[in-house]
């Protein structure tokens, strides 16, 4: 008689510290034991030959966004998340986004309204806050915090988003009040507006032009501009989508000075370029790629890896965003035909974050099992107050694990995709791994690309205060 519930056995576990052969015993939902031989279990799997690693957390997913008049996401809730298992995914992390003149509470609960009952991961919400009024810093947010909403994100470009520099400066000196992590898109506004103007007279209107739209430069600018901010105010913050040198550079002079700058990058920025958006022949296809920062050129591949290796970057995420491609409601929106300024934003890559970043990070030698473990999962948790609930193997987690192939090799295409999108920017890639098991609190949801979980078998995670936010001051 065998009190687990299931045990893995015979596979190498592997965390953010450790690669050891260990059998895996669950219980609950959660880890009971990790040990060199662990018997019964009233299921048994066999991983021989596989890694054991925990479940993907993806910190950066956009799902169900508001569209502002424009083209909807290609996914909400539901797709989304059974994208995110497909991908060896156990919890994500989308944003609750504040519209202008709307209450940032109200904003959450209608977000609540969306994932109710179709959720296959756990998740969390950051919030988008692009209305800081003072009762929205005064009240709303500091009591959201304290509900569980530890962090947000903040924009510095995009009509219906960007923050002017008072108002930045306002709502990090907010987080330091309330302890909670800022994440910043930084682009600068009237710089890509300039350029988008200038672009337009000259005819230059294909997607590529958005690439040209907004060079490193303006990235770059806009990211000291935001570490400035931090500097001022006194308040942790974490870069998001860091496409190249120019930002990663400013982050480490940043981290070098003692400030505390974090760093996220993403695959789009160690997988595609800008030729990309040129598409077939400098035409429309290259929508399937316009993302904002853009993908950069192969050099910036280095330059992202130099991040990666060093420390600079804490978190690899997807900054899953999804539209179709094929329909007029998406990419090929009639308006977006007419100039890349009204492409949407963003590409679909929940499903294919893992595969990448293990293929060219751990297959090709440039990070260990352990630092992918890290930068998938481990560093999430801890950076966005799930740890040690989320983001480990060990007695006492939750059992959110991916079983993994290390030596499958596929070819990324549409059709093994689970995702509401008709398209995947990676189609062709060649990877090595590949995601087989999926076990969110110790259930089985994916099994060789077969979804076996249902919407609402995940659970919303109040997170707690992230320790890579602001502290209380020591008293002298
Ligand atoms: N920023 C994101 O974080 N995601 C998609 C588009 C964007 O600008
Ligand atoms: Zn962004
Ligand atoms: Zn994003």
């Amino acid at each position: 008689m065998s009190d687990f519930d299931l045990v893995i056995r015979g596979g190498t576990v592997v965390t953010a510290a450790d690669t050891v052969k260990a059998d895996v015993g669950i219980r609950a939902g959660r880890i009971v034991t990790v040990a060199e031989k662990v018997d019964g279990g009233r299921r048994r799997i066999d991983a021989s030959g596989m890694l054991i690693m925990p479940g993907g957390i993806d910190s950066h997913v956009h799902l169900a966004q508001p569209a502002f008049g424009g083209p909807a996401m290609a996914d909400g809730f539901e797709s989304g998340t059974r994208s995110a298992i497909a991908g060896g995914n156990t919890t994500v992390l989308p944003f609750a986004l504040q519209p202008r003149g709307a209450s940032l509470r109200t904003s959450v609960i209608d977000y609540h309204k969306e994932a109710e009952g179709k959720c296959y991961t756990d998740f969390g919400f950051h919030l988008i806050i692009s209305d800081p009024t003072p009762s929205v810093l005064g009240q709303e947010l500091p009591a959201l915090v304290n509900d569980g909403y530890t962090s947000f994100k903040v924009f510095m470009t995009y009509d219906d988003l960007v923050l002017n520099d008072r108002q930045l400066l306002e709502v990090f000196d907010c987080a330091r009040g309330c302890r909670a992590l800022v994440m910043v898109h930084c682009e600068g506004y009237d710089a890509i507006r300039f350029m988008t103007d200038r672009l337009e007279r000259a005819g230059n209107t294909a997607p590529y032009y958005h690439a040209i739209s907004r060079p490193q430069s303006v990235e770059r600018e806009a990211t000291h501009r935001a570490i400035s901010h931090a500097e001022l105010t006194d308040v942790p913050i974490m870069i998001v989508h860091v496409s190249g040198r120019e930002s990663m550079e400013q982050i480490r002079w940043a981290q070098q000075k003692g400030l505390k700058i974090y760093g996220e990058t993403c695959p789009q920025y160690i997988a595609l370029t800008a030729d990309d958006l040129k598409g077939l022949n400098m035409d429309e296809t290259g929508g399937k790629y316009v993302c904002s920062p853009p993908p950069r050129d192969r050099a910036s591949w280095d330059a992202i890896w130099e991040g990666i290796r060093t420390g600079v970057f804490h978190t690899f995420s997807s900054d899953h965003c999804p539209f179709t491609y094929g329909s007029v409601m998406g990419k090929l929106n009639p308006k977006a035909r007419t100039s890349f300024r009204w492409v949407p934003n963003g590409i679909p890559g929940v499903e294919t974050r893992l595969q990448i970043l293990f293929s060219k990070g751990v297959v090709e030698g440039r990070i260990t099992l352990n630092e992918f473990v890290a930068l998938t999962s481990t560093n999430h948790a801890k950076m966005y107050g799930l740890y040690p609930r989320k983001g480990s193997i060990a007695p006492g987690f939750d059992a959110d694990i991916v079983i993994w192939d290390p030596n499958r090799k596929e070819t990324v295409r549409q059709e093994l995709m689970h995702h509401g999108a008709d398209y995947t920017p990676y189609e062709g890639h060649a990877v090595t791994g590949w995601p087989i098991m999926t076990i969110l609190r110790g259930k089985v949801v994916m099994e060789e690309g077969k979804i076996l979980g249902a919407p609402g078998d995940g659970s919303f995670l109040k997170r707690d205060l992230s320790p890579y936010a602001a502290r209380p001051s020591v008293a002298a």
